[in-house]
């Protein structure tokens, strides 16, 4: 017999598969359909991670096992490409990004074949590809023309050293990532998609969604509806009023003071001008400040204004305060302080010694208006950076933004020599001149007559997250040249049905349910929720437990698994047995070797000599159930569980032809090249067994029999039975097997009930 030799079974498998097309996905009219999809990757320089095969593998199983069901599936790739990793090697290495990145898709396309997932290829896609971005500039264009993509003034990292906006993700504790230098915060135009106009609806859907409940609870409070009230205290002197937003109007008999934000707009027609200097300082300081740190509990800080407004209910002059703890972008911007109520103020007051009264409630609406509001703001989606997806936009001379027309689309990304933003502020696009100016038709208000008209282009590239709002609906016809998507293959295909990540609660996974509402209102996409079901998979990290890093050299690389001899199947199977598909799990290289030599004996048992008998139909039955239901319910690791006992099982009682199709079959989604190689040589389609509900009425179970310690006897007896000793040892004891040892008389019966064994004391 010959050995198991997964790389060899692995090449032959995926090259069949790569010739045929074997996963290609093509409409058929009728056919139930079901569409499956990752969160895609974006292709690093170092390839695939352990991360990526849990995700991919879980995708691949459902994939595999719906094929054997007989839908009509379709299984996806693609890769998110634009951002700052690129960019910043770009800028490191003098790069170009394109080029970085057509290695790295190179690279992990070839990886994700080596594990042999079932991917249509004919339907990758990549987002920094040109014929890509042109539909999500159109897409930017419909959300522009409805209003939905506006400007607005912000506030940015800024790094004075360096003279360039940062991302986020490039301050580090205040300062710079690469010059050391402390940052601030400068306010700039900014491009936003209103997300907030669908806040209410975003919210009102998130019920009837098949995905986790913690996701969905962190949707909800990203969202953060609040119903209160919004009440206007007059200011002394004469500033205009400011108006608070609180949750609380029934407790403004005890607001002693106001809190203004430290960006408050209009702070400047408040402060008294002894009070100025004290205000700019603490003013300056919050700005180097994260939102974050301001909303931890930490000691409260703040200023006196000088000024003071008139509570319109108690009528006494209450001082007005800046502190940190009031965020700008939320409410109003101010509130009123109820030391007595609210945990903060009282925090604030006892600090700055401010009274704190106990007043009583009163009616809620006796001074405040109605109002909701949301914690959630509009979507931020300029970057003043090179590697992104160039906003159509062009400004005329005044400075009034107009759309780039959609048959000039794609406004290409100009290719640069040097990836930093300039002085400006502006990203490196501004340094591409020719690119620069553009001509646009532009139509004549007053006569209607359409003029080429000279501008200059937006510099600022959208935000990543724009390129991924959208390209579910990509897959459905991702060769398309006449849409962003073709409106047949899309109510075929979608919503989908299936999306497995590990990442993105609430933004990636929000902001797609926000363009398909839009997009659904704008009569494109015929459906109001993209994704049906979403499983949210845990991480895997080094076998110390600690997270995997190359800083601290535990890093598993998925392909050395592969190359060391154990190949995919292992690794796959492996990484769904680790544990429940979303919890953490730590990798353990003795559980690979284990789940190797599973894989060892179901090869050896297909090619070895099958057994004439069919002793095990009550195991296979039970066994096809077990891994039906548990692919249905994602318990993958209690699925190749239970197909490890079932093979212990035809070991000990030998395997009918029948008995290894129906391994082979419920392997295949987990192991598949091995599967396909066991089918081969059984002469059998992969087509998912049923079972017979006849073999499994009842459970039953082995009752061990001893006398004076020695094994006599086995009984095969329903679970049930277990409960009834008495009737248990009338039985045994009246069974020929154990009676011949039993004849000089019965000293005492010992029942162990867990060990399911009974014990006879002659
Ligand atoms: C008076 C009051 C009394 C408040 C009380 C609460 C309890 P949620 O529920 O999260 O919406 N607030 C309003 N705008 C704020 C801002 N920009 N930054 C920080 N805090 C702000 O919280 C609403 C409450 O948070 C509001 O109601 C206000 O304090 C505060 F016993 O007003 B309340």
């Amino acid at each position: 017999m010959e050995r198991y030799e997964p790389l060899k079974i692995e090449q032959k498998w995926q090259k069949k598969w790569e010739e045929t097309e074997a996963f290609k996905a093509t409409e058929v009219k009728g056919q139930p359909k079901v569409m499956l999809a990752e969160m895609f990757p974006y292709p690093s320089g170092a390839g695939l991670h352990v991360g990526h095969v849990r995700n991919f593998t879980i995708v691949d199983v459902l994939t595999r096992f719906f094929r054997q069901q007989g839908l009509n599936v379709m299984r996806p790739f693609g890769y998110d490409t634009f951002g700052l990793p690129a960019e910043n090697y770009a800028i490191k290495t003098g790069t170009a990004p394109q080029e970085v990145t057509a290695v790295n898709i190179t690279n992990f396309r070839k990886q994700a074949k080596k594990l042999g997932y079932a991917i249509d290829w004919s339907r990758e896609i990549n987002t920094s590809d040109p014929e890509y971005y042109r539909w999500t500039q159109w897409c930017f264009l419909q959300l522009f023309k409805k209003g939905l993509a506006y400007q607005k003034e912000s506030y940015q990292w800024w790094c004075p050293e360096d003279q360039t906006v940062l991302a986020n993700e490039q301050v580090e504790n205040g300062k710079c990532w690469r010059c050391g230098h402390e940052v601030e915060k400068k306010k700039m135009k900014q491009w936003f998609f209103k997300i907030t106009e669908y806040a209410d609806e975003l919210l009102d859907e998130i019920d009837n969604l098949e995905w986790p409940e913690k996701i969905k609870t962190m949707q909800k409070n990203w969202i953060g509806k609040s119903v209160g009230a919004e009440i206007d205290f007059e200011v002394e002197g004469g500033a205009p009023k400011i108006k608070v937003f609180t949750t609380r109007p029934d407790t403004i008999l005890g607001a002693t003071f106001l809190v203004l934000a430290p960006e408050y707009v209009g702070l400047e027609y408040i402060v008294s001008e002894d009070c100025k200097d004290a205000v700019a300082k603490y003013k300056a300081a919050a700005l180097k400040k994260s939102e974050i740190e301001r909303q931890e509990n930490k000691e409260k800080t703040g200023v006196f204004t000088g000024a003071y407004a008139i509570n319109p209910a108690t009528k006494e002059k209450i001082p007005i305060y800046v502190a940190d703890y009031v965020l700008a972008g939320y409410g109003t911007g101010a509130i009123m302080a109820v030391p007595a109520y609210d945990e903060r103020d009282r925090e604030f007051a006892e600090k700055l010694d401010l009274p704190i009264v106990e007043a009583e409630l009163i009616d809620r609406d006796a001074y405040g208006t109605p109002k909701v509001t949301y914690r959630m703001r509009d979507w931020l989606i300029s970057r003043q950076r090179y590697w992104g997806c160039p906003i159509p936009i062009a400004y005329d001379k005044d400075g009034n933004p107009h759309a780039i027309s959609e048959d000039q689309l794609p406004v290409m990304l100009p290719e640069v020599k040097d990836y930093k933003p300039d002085k400006s502020g502006r990203s490196a696009l501004a340094k591409a001149k020719d690119w620069l100016t553009v001509e646009i038709p532009v139509k004549d208000p007053k006569t209607g007559e359409v003029h080429m008209k000279k501008m200059t282009r937006e510099t600022d590239t959208l935000d990543g997250y724009a390129c991924s709002s959208w390209y579910l609906w990509r897959y459905a016809s991702p060769r398309d040249d006449k849409a962003a998507w073709d409106e047949k293959a899309i109510s075929y295909w979608e919503p989908l049905d299936y999306y497995c990540g590990g990442d993105h609660a609430v933004a990636h996974l929000l902001y797609i349910r926000f363009w398909c509402k839009f997009f659904a209102d704008e009569g494109y996409l015929p459906f109001r929720e993209p994704i049906k079901r979403l499983l949210y998979n845990g991480y895997i990290n080094a076998p110390d437990g600690k997270k995997m890093s190359k800083s601290k050299g535990n890093v598993i690389d998925p392909l050395d698994v592969i190359n060391d001899g154990y190949g995919a199947d292992t690794l796959r199977t492996y990484e769904m047995f680790i544990g429940p598909y979303d919890m953490d799990a730590a990798w353990d290289t003795r559980s690979v070797g284990g789940v190797y030599r599973f894989l060892n004996r179901c090869y050896n048992l297909c090619f070895g000599n099958t057994s004439k008998v069919d002793k095990n139909v009550v195991v296979r039955n039970k066994t096809i159930k077990k891994v039906t239901e548990d692919i249905h319910r994602y318990s993958f690791n209690t699925a190749v569980a239970a197909l490890m006992e079932y093979v212990n099982e035809l070991y000990k009682n030998g395997a009918s032809k029948e008995d290894l199709m129906v391994l082979a079959k419920l392997l295949k989604p987990f192991a598949p090249h091995l599967a396909s190689e066991m089918l081969e040589k059984l002469d059998s389609d992969d087509e998912w067994p049923k079972w017979d509900e006849k073999y499994l009425v009842a459970d039953t179970v082995e009752l061990v029999v001893q006398v004076n310690g020695k094994l006599r006897a086995k009984f095969e007896i329903e679970v049930d039975d277990l409960e009834d000793e008495e009737k248990l040892t009338e039985m045994v004891l009246a069974d020929e097997r154990v009676k011949k040892y039993t004849e000089k008389g019965v000293k005492k019966t010992i029942f162990v009930k867990k060990n399911k064994l009974i014990n006879i004391v002659v």
